[in-house]
């Protein structure tokens, strides 16, 4: 029987940050022992702002490392880089006419990234999300795992899957997104109304997933707090809330266990706890995330692969695309 597809990618623009661990790779780590699961390096996603070359190359190479330091066994799911499979730039262009402009401009991050890059508001950054969509449709995919902040670019590619299929015959599958309520949306350390991102201005906002035992408990002693003194989830406490999710996330615990493990404990030593859980839980990730970096046949190994494997699925997609469309295919 033909398992479910799950699709899902990071970009490979900054040093990932607990928030997308949290918020996607650890979630993918049950996945891949019952689904297809194709998760990409999303590097074409990542020149839609400014970047340096040589990083985006060291980066890409770097994100690969750390999803198999994290568990994401490459034996059992396509490991792979976007730019290596020309079919996601192919369907993207043929989605571009079936996508809106009207649709693009509304959506949340575009208006964000505009507002934040004033001087660099590119074709690409609007386009993100059809380019997101072909990323998605290409490989049939059933599920699609992202914290809370991709959810309308999830929703935009099953609006262009319909749209497409209603014009032009059933072509793709429509995929549906998959949320985890608990770490959907890790916040700032800094400002816990606001997403924790890799790209945020102040270093102390977020714990990368790099940082060392010192920082990462010097950056979780800084943390925001709120007023009060007890340690609980609550809508007025947004940054012991924030702190609680982290928590739960590296300990594996309910909400509940957490809440009653801190009953009765002051802000301060609250900090320090969640600071070395996360310091203790990612030291032995960082060292494997080295180990396999080291090993460059190992990994170009590993993507050589990974690329072959995901080139022909979406060949079977794009010919299909190509088909219901009318491009001449030759005689
Ligand atoms: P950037 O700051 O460069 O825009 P980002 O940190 O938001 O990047 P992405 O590469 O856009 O990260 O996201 C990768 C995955 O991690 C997505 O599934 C996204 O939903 C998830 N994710 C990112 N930040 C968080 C967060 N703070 N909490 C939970 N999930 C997150
Ligand atoms: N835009 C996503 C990364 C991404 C992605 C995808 C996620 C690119 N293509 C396809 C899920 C499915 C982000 O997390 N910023």
């Amino acid at each position: 029987m033909e398992r479910n597809v799950v699709y899902s990618a990071v970009q490979p623009s900054g040093i990932p940050t607990i928030g997308n661990y949290i918020g996607s790779v650890r979630n993918w780590l049950a996945l891949q022992e019952e689904y297809a699961c194709y998760f990409a390096m999303a590097n074409m996603h990542a020149i839609t702002v400014r970047h340096d070359p040589a990083l985006l190359r060291r980066r890409t190479l770097e994100l690969c490392a750390l999803y198999i330091a994290c568990g994401i066994d490459p034996e059992k799911c396509t490991l792979y880089v976007q730019s290596q499979v020309p079919q996601h730039a192919e369907l993207c262009w043929t989605l571009n006419s079936v996508a809106y402009v009207g649709e693009m401009e509304r959506m949340t991050q575009f208006k964000d990234k505009s507002r934040k890059h004033e001087d660099n508001i590119n074709m690409g950054l609007m386009d993100y999300p059809v380019l997101m969509a072909a990323d998605i449709l290409l490989y049939q995919t059933d599920l699609v795992p992202v914290g809370q902040d991709q959810t309308q670019h999830v929703e935009i590619a099953r609006d262009i899957a319909i749209r497409f299929n209603n014009r032009y015959g059933e072509t793709f599958r429509v995929p549906k997104t998959l949320v985890y309520k608990q770490g959907a949306k890790i916040c700032s350390l800094q400002d816990p109304t606001k997403k924790m991102s890799k790209s945020d201005e102040n270093p102390n906002a977020c714990v990368f997933m790099t940082d060392d035992r010192d920082t990462i408990i010097r950056k979780f002693k800084r943390a925001v707090t709120d007023s009060g003194s007890e340690i609980n989830f609550s809508e007025d406490k947004p940054g012991i809330s924030n702190l609680l999710s982290i928590y739960c996330a590296f300990k594996n615990r309910t909400a509940e266990e957490a809440e009653r493990e801190f009953e009765g404990m002051g802000y301060g030593d609250f900090k320090l706890c969640v600071g070395e859980t996360v310091a203790d839980a990612l030291a032995p990730v960082q060292a494997e995330q080295t180990r396999i970096l080291a090993d460059k046949e190992y990994l170009s190994g590993v993507l050589a692969r990974g690329a072959e494997q995901a080139f022909r699925a979406a060949r079977k997609t794009l010919d299909k695309v190509y088909r219901k469309i009318g491009f001449y295919r030759g005689e």
